[in-house]
């Protein structure tokens, strides 16, 4: 049986005694070759299923491990700002700890799925007239004036949390892949994967994709008012700017960004070719190998494994599934109609 992240590595991840364990047995997710990507991109390219969570997304690794720590400490309620699937991350551990659970989102911009489960596990959803920067603002004053837990990846436990995916990766390859390829968002991730790298003293090539309407670590500056497909990742002003910026130069890879025409592609390319179905935002880590390629620097050596990480399930986002595969066939109730609509 899968176990809670939190006993797999508990040497690891720096609770306090007395905490409880608040799990949905997340984390030890499946890793899958890709054989079409490999071949498209020079290199023996895995997929990190991190939509293979309890909830659907990476999120679960670090939430598990943020309420533990809330509940250890005696708080009665969580609060974060969200993209999607933090709240929907957030909403489910909130009620396996017995917390309260409140979510700011930015109106209109999230994914339909993540909605729906932050709703049905019982969250307080607050639409913001707002995006998601504008939604942490709020997020971080809020947590300073009431004795709410405040759960984005800015809370430090969140890190230690999604750190084990590199973990994991090192575990199940027998060492560390030479590059991983990672989506940014708040680049709460990056960070933890560097981190979880780093104390096991390994160091692969991080390349990290941002969507190009939503690019500030690409453009150097903070983007006022970012605009992408994959809702997820459609953050202006990142929490963890300097250590992602760290993590991309000590790792001797880089940031880069990609059109939401080129995630597109991606992600239903991935569904087509590799039986993969995740979100948009998670294809970024795809397109971005596909358009950029595995660059290296100072004539290093060309990574020969890679991994892409997958953040999240492609059901979270259904409406950006339909719009982009092949129309439904209607059909009659009647044989010769229905094999003309088979075979044709
Ligand atoms: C599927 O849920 O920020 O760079 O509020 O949902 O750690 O932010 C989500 C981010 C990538 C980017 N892929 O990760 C939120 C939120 C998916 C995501 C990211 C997110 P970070």
């Amino acid at each position: 049986m899968p176990q809670p992240l939190i006993e797999r590595y508990r040497d690891y991840i720096p609770l306090e005694p007395g905490d409880p364990i608040v799990s949905i047995n997340e984390g030890s997710t499946p890793l899958v070759e890709a054989p079409r990507l490999s071949e498209r991109i020079g290199a023996k390219a895995y997929l990190k299923i991190e939509g293979a969570n309890p909830t659907g997304s990476f999120k679960d690794r670090g939430m598990t491990v943020a309420v533990s720590r809330a509940k250890g400490r005696g708080a009665e309620a969580v609060i974060c700002a969200s993209t999607g699937n933090t709240a929907a991350s957030a909403a489910a551990y909130a009620v396996r700890a017995g917390l309260t659970g409140a979510v700011i989102v930015p109106e209109g911009k999230i994914a339909i799925g993540k909605l729906a489960q932050a709703l049905i596990h019982g969250a307080r959803v607050i639409a913001l007239e707002g995006n998601f920067d504008d939604a942490l603002v709020i997020v971080r004053e809020l947590a300073e004036r009431h004795p709410i837990e405040l759960v984005n990846s800015v809370n430090p436990y969140r890190i230690e949390g999604q750190k084990t995916a590199a973990f994991e990766l090192i575990e199940e390859l027998g060492g560390p892949p030479d590059a991983l390829s990672i989506p940014v968002g708040n680049a709460g991730n990056v960070t933890a994967y560097w981190k979880g790298f780093q104390e096991w003293d390994t160091s692969p090539i991080l390349y990290g994709f941002q969507a190009a309407g939503s690019a500030p670590l690409v453009d150097g500056a903070p983007v006022a008012n970012p605009e992408t497909i994959a809702s997820a990742i459609r953050i202006g002003s990142p929490a963890r700017w300097e250590e992602a910026m760290n993590a991309f130069n000590t790792s001797r890879g880089r940031v880069a960004a990609v059109t939401d025409e080129q995630i597109l592609d991606a992600y239903s390319w991935l569904a087509s070719n590799e039986g993969v179905f995740c979100e948009p935002s998670s294809a970024a880590s795809v397109a971005g190998l596909l358009t950029h390629g595995l660059q290296t620097v100072d004539g290093m050596d060309k990574p020969e494994t890679v991994v892409c990480v997958l953040t999240g399930h492609g059901l979270k986002d259904p409406d950006t599934a339909l719009g982009t595969a092949p129309p439904v066939i209607n059909c009659v109730n009647d044989i010769t109609a229905v094999e003309h609509a088979v075979f044709d």
